[in-house]
């Protein structure tokens, strides 16, 4: 059984996923009405989707340990961005910022003496270095390219290769 402030620390991390999904379904759309970067959009996509099956998964284990997981209200994303490379700057943030949230669920789950909510996110934790290491690793190569077309045009080759490695 869920505690109080356990239960009530998941659904904030319910919505905070659930954020992510619609900040990177965002992030999707604009570029898909951008000229040439067809991968840089599915990979958006396919990242909001990821972040829609972390909300899921919460909602399942919450109701799963006798609590009661809430769906909620959220704001509107930021939906246009200067550059590919904002956008993938605003990707890092957010990856760091969840991965902060995270850390506060543990802490939380620790102070409850919750070892089972404990154990069941530590697939966060694993879920949160990789993604911040792509996220890195995706803003260092943007860094490297600059304004140079050419290598963009590597850029949104690669960058479905990129992730599925780091992934692995
Ligand atoms: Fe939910 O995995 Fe990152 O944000």
């Amino acid at each position: 059984m869920l505690s109080k402030k356990m239960q009530e620390t998941l659904n904030e991390q319910i919505k905070i996923e659930a954020e992510s999904s619609q900040v990177y379904l965002a992030m999707a759309s604009w570029a898909e009405i951008q000229p040439g970067i067809d991968n840089v959009t599915a990979f958006f996509y396919q990242h909001s989707e990821e972040e829609r099956q972390h909300m899921l998964k919460l909602i399942h284990f919450v109701n799963e340990r006798g609590g009661f997981a809430t769906v909620p209200a959220l704001p509107q994303p930021q939906l246009t961005f200067p550059s590919i490379k904002h956008a993938f700057a605003a990707l890092l943030k957010h990856e760091i910022f969840v991965s902060q949230s995270i850390n506060k669920c543990i802490e939380v789950s620790l102070n409850e003496k919750d070892y089972a909510t404990h154990n069941f996110l530590q697939w966060y934790v694993a879920e949160q270095i990789e993604e911040e290491a792509l996220a890195r690793t995706m803003n260092d190569k943007l860094e490297l390219i600059g304004d140079d077309k050419s290598g963009m045009y590597l850029f949104d080759k690669d960058i479905l290769t990129i992730s599925i490695d780091i992934d692995q």
